[in-house]
């Protein structure tokens, strides 16, 4: 293994939000460091050579020489660690690191890490919310808004950081106080040679943390750990002692962490039978990390979620519009309309499409014909989709168009009052938009045009 010294050379590999981060941290802490991007002209690299003139760029690709020359790459998100110059350099004994496991290393207050394939940004920022409320000085970011290493400027006492697969990838024991992994569904198939691949990636997680947090509902959270790590559960039905869950008593459902009730389900400020799942898992891990039951109270009745995230829009004629743009899986679209549809069959007006991200789409079949009177499929993944989608008699309309406002249009002209028209595409956006906000934001534009 490499020693770390004074002379320690890293390579930042990829020059994006979280390379310009690396190379300020590195430089800041005195350490010899240099850039690699496969891109000529990669994001950041004027503000770079500004800053730092004498840092070495080497553009256009990523060199297995110049890789296996340094002592540690400092590898970026968006960089597979399967790319063959990386594995050149690993088999030549160079080291892995990460922002992620550098900032690890440097934040000296507690630390709550958050993954799964979906709601880590909604739990994410919920969890900073009752932080907020609790009086405790915290920092929000990882895959969610700011990368780790901006957040080190000022000590605080919490840091609260999403984390991307991606992200875990690239990281040794990363020893926190509290990490969870909500759930597990299929994403990202085109970066992994398989779902285990994908889910054991998840659960690194976990890897020397002292507490584990995991969803009941969903096997593939469960961690496999040390005996002596504690472990908390959450799910939406009964719990057992010291667990959070969900109870009836006369007839109405309480959240409670075993018997203890702490509130009625109905006060919880957002809406829907994943949320109820995310609420729980945000009060055991508030729980967990040590913030006020009271502010914990305070901020389930009253945070309202983010934006792109089952979020309406408006209503026209009698028809709601919600915007899921963040829907990017299968997972993420399967929560929306079964949270949406309820019990009103065939009351949504689906529309996605986009990059399928190599997805099966094929369980998205039976709950869209459940709850859908139709759905309207743009973007490049479209063929598969439909063909998913489409299982003959059974299913809904299923309608192929070119963009999200012939989606738009369409379901515009079917809907009538009482129906709801959703976007959440089960994909990425990057075909036909900026990203999943851009393509949010068309959708909010079109609607209160016509307010
Ligand atoms: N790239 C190259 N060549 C390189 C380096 C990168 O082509 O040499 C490409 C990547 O393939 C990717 C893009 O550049 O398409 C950006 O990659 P990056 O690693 O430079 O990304 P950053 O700008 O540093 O942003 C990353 C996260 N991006 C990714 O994981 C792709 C951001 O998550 C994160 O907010 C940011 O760090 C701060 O921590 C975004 C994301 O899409 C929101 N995440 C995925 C998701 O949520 O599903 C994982
Ligand atoms: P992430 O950061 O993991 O992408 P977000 O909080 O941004 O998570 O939500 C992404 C998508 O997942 C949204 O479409 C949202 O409606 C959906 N979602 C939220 N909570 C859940 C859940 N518990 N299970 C499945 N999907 C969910």
């Amino acid at each position: 293994m490499t020693l770390i010294t004074a002379d320690t050379h890293y390579l930042v590999v990829g020059l994006g939000a979280t390379g310009l981060s690396c190379v300020r941290y590195l430089v800041a802490q005195g350490k010899l460091c240099s850039v690699i991007d496969s891109r000529q002209a990669p994001p950041g690299l004027d503000t770079l050579r500004a800053e730092f003139p004498q840092i070495e760029v080497t553009l256009g690709g990523f060199d297995a020489q110049v890789m296996s020359q340094v002592d540690v790459l400092v590898m970026s998100p968006g960089v597979p660690l399967s790319t063959p110059a990386v594995q050149a350099a690993l088999a030549k004994g160079v080291r892995l690191s990460s922002d992620i496991e550098l900032f690890c290393q440097a934040h000296q207050g507690r630390t709550v890490l958050i993954t799964g394939s979906n709601a880590k940004s909604t739990v994410t920022s919920w969890l900073a919310d009752i932080a907020r409320r609790s009086g405790t000085s915290y920092v929000v970011g990882g895959n969610l808004g700011q990368p780790a290493l901006t957040l080190l400027e000022e000590p605080v006492e919490l840091a609260i950081l999403e984390l991307s697969s991606f992200q875990l990838e690239l990281v040794g024991p990363l020893r926190a106080d509290v990490a969870t992994v909500l759930n597990v569904s299929e994403d990202h198939q085109d970066r992994y040679p398989s779902f285990a691949a994908y889910q054991q990636t998840k659960q690194r997680i976990y890897f020397g943390c002292r507490h584990a947090v995991f969803n009941r509902d969903d096997a593939l959270t469960s961690p496999l750990l040390p005996t002596g790590v504690i472990q908390t559960s959450f799910g939406l039905g009964k719990p057992d002692l010291n667990q959070f869950g969900v109870q009836e008593y006369e007839g109405e459902a309480w959240l409670t962490c075993g018997h203890e009730r702490w509130m009625r389900a109905g006060e919880v400020a957002l809406p829907g039978r994943h949320n109820r799942s995310n609420a729980l898992a945000v009060m055991a891990l508030a729980q967990a990390i040590g913030l006020d039951r009271e502010a914990i109270l305070s901020s389930l009745r009253a945070f309202k979620g983010l934006p792109h995230r089952c979020e309406p829009v408006g209503s026209i004629r009698g028809v709601l519009y919600v915007n899921d743009s963040k829907g990017t899986n299968v997972g993420a679209t399967l929560a929306a309309v079964e949270g949406l549809g309820g019990d009103h069959p065939r009351r949504l007006m689906l529309l996605l499409g986009g990059q399928g991200k190599g997805a099966d789409f094929s369980s998205l079949s039976e709950p869209v014909a459940r709850f859908c009177k139709s759905s309207w499929v743009f973007g490049q993944d479209q063929a598969q989709i439909a063909a998913a989608l489409d299982t003959g008699e059974r299913s809904s309309g299923v309608h192929c168009v070119d963009t999200l406002e012939q989606a738009l249009s369409g379901a515009e002209a079917e809907a009538i009052a009482g129906d709801i028209v959703l976007l959440s595409p089960a994909c990425a956006s990057f075909d036909q938009f900026k990203d999943f906000q851009h393509r949010g934001d068309v959708f909010r534009s079109w609607v209160e045009a016509r307010l």
